[in-house]
């Protein structure tokens, strides 16, 4: 997979260069390039922002150097091949899927599309990304529209609360989806039973871990699972994501789907005060009225 990251601040996307995505970029899984917005200014001032139209407090990015940024980056698709080698023989960047399909555009702002597992998944499926993390108030709307046009254009916001700029949000989405990709995430560390993952136990947030020492300042590991009885560890974990999810996102509890609820489930949410609905679903139990 290919990401560019068009942004007035380089350096604050420097933690790609760690960890799990610093690390798929050596392998040349991923292929991350940063460009500067201010190196598609031309006045003695790299003007990136402006006043709004209409008034109002605050500035708002211009169009001109976002315009000249994306038409530069967008047709570098060609030159893909050059640059994505692969180290030792790992997996490469293809290339030919850079140059012959549209990438995707990135925006992240806090009045976009929630970005979930779901969408992370969709977009590690995608070829080439590019992401336009945003300062002020935003980027002139033009922007998005002229894209939109002619590019497959995703709005995003990873989160209910005001960030300064989309850089951080273009941190989390990147880690999101590399973690995704073939090849990145090793055995150890296997994705299948995120919570939010598709497919991980019934939507359930996932309950607390343990390891060695079995007993830390006088806080002993639970009894089930040093006892090697898979099946019992198995309830004791699902009963504690049960309890988790209860307490911390009971939204996700009240769309569970019935047909993913055994008995064991049933019984432990009416034990935790849930009630049991005519369609199998279940609802906070209504608190008792007072006098
Ligand atoms: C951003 C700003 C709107 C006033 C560019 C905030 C995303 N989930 C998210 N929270 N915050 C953001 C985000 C993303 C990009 C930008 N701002 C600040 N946004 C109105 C100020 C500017």
């Amino acid at each position: 997979m290919r990401i560019d990251v068009i942004t007035i601040f380089p350096e604050y996307l420097e933690p790609l260069n760690v960890s799990l995505v610093g690390k798929a970029r050596a392998r040349g899984q991923l292929d991350v390039r940063i460009h500067n917005l201010r190196d598609w200014t031309h006045d003695r001032h790299n003007t990136v922002d402006d006043s709004p139209f209409g008034g109002g407090p605050g500035m708002v990015m211009k169009p001109e150097p976002w315009g000249e940024a994306l038409d530069a980056v967008t047709a570098s698709g060609a030159d893909a091949a050059d640059t994505a080698e692969a180290v030792d023989g790992a997996e490469a960047v293809d290339a030919a899927d850079v140059s012959e399909r549209r990438p995707v555009l990135v925006v992240p702002t806090p009045s976009g599309l929630p970005f979930t597992q779901e969408l992370a998944v969709e977009l590690s499926e995608q070829p080439w990304l590019i992401f336009t993390p945003a300062r002020y108030e935003g980027i002139d709307r033009r922007v998005i529209d002229e894209y939109a046009d002619r590019y497959d254009v995703r709005e995003v916001s990873i989160g209910d609360y005001v960030l300064a700029g989309g850089e951080a949000p273009v941190l989390v989405i990147v880690e999101a989806v590399a973690r995704l990709l073939p090849g990145v995430l090793g055995n150890a560390e296997s994705h299948r039973d995120d919570s939010f993952a598709p497919g991980a136990m019934a939507d359930l947030l996932e309950g607390p871990v343990y390891t060695k020492p079995p007993v830390w300042r006088e806080r002993e590991v639970p009894e089930v699972l040093l006892s090697g009885h898979h099946g019992k560890v198995a309830r004791f974990r699902r009963d504690e994501a049960f309890r988790r999810t209860t307490a911390n996102r009971p939204d996700l509890i009240e769309r569970c789907d019935p047909a993913a609820l055994d008995k064991a489930d049933r019984a432990l949410l009416a034990e935790l005060g849930w009630e049991e609905l005519p369609d199998g679903r279940f609802g906070r139990a209504a608190p008792a009225v007072e006098e």
